[in-house]
């Protein structure tokens, strides 16, 4: 089911979308929790899940997730019909973890261009206000990139967006039910609190660019896209190899982004 033009019009307008419906129900949404388990229950204690990145290049588990043919629908709703995978990862709160996730755009992190990538932001339980759903700046996608700071010892990210650069006050709390899921552009402003609940909040978050899209592989040179539909008439990136093994792990690598400097 691809997008209405509707909702096309207000993820143009805004920079995001939600309240779509639920992309896992049943017995798939019991498998991405379990998987989800299972995958992390390979992780060392000093490991966060939080800190590994690109799941997507090693699980052919969390590989099918991202090419599940709703998500891509949404995708290519936006991004026409040639796109590609390039980015995986979990954003993981404890029950009272006071890690936040600083307002900032992704764009700012990435060497790609032109700006043209769809982040999916998928809820693995329920997520709200209480346990720290991601929060955006509607409209913000369109003032362009703005300069960062480096961010306090409580981030998840490195970079932060300093404040007066926009209005906390119009934020909106994407509340998104397990199984659902979010869009949002690379140029929104957004952010989440720690998590104020007895409840884990887990997200897996993927991203998408449109075949046209390069990466400078000197900023990172162990970029790899993944071609989940159409062609790509670019050629522009290497290509990834779709993983065999269902739960594989990314070797360890701790959250390391690039930035636009
Ligand atoms: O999970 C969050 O709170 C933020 C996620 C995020 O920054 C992103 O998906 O780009």
């Amino acid at each position: 089911m691809k997008l209405t033009e509707e909702q096309i019009g207000f993820y143009l307008e805004n920079g995001y979308l939600t309240g779509l419906p639920p992309v896992f129900t049943g017995d798939k949404l019991t498998e991405l929790q379990q998987g989800y388990k299972r995958i992390t229950g390979l992780l060392q204690e000093d490991e966060n899940p939080s800190d590994i990145m690109q799941w997507h290049r090693t699980s052919r588990w969390l590989y099918d997730v991202a090419v599940e043919p709703q998500l891509l629908d949404y995708v290519e709703s936006l991004l026409g019909p040639n796109f590609y995978l390039w980015g995986s990862e979990f954003i993981v709160k404890a029950p009272h973890s006071p890690k936040i996730v600083p307002w900032h755009q992704d764009a700012y992190y990435w060497p790609l261009s032109p700006h043209h990538t769809v982040t999916v932001w998928i809820a693995l339980w329920d997520v709200d206000e209480e346990n720290g759903a991601m929060q955006v700046i509607p409209k913000s996608h369109k003032a362009g990139i703005i300069k960062h700071r480096l961010a306090g010892d409580d981030s998840v990210l490195s970079f932060e967006l300093e404040q007066g650069r926009f209005s906390t006050e119009d934020a909106v709390t994407l509340s998104i039910p397990a199984g659902g899921c979010s869009l949002h552009d690379d140029a929104i402003v957004h952010g989440s609190t720690g998590n104020g609940s007895d409840r884990w909040r887990v997200g897996y978050i993927l991203r998408y660019s449109a075949t046209e899209v390069r990466c400078d592989l000197e900023r990172n040179p162990a970029f790899l896209s993944y071609l989940v539909r159409g062609v790509d008439e670019f050629r522009h990136n290497p290509q990834g190899v779709v993983p065999v093994e269902p739960f594989g792990r990314p070797p360890f690598s701790k959250r390391i982004r690039q930035t636009s400097e």
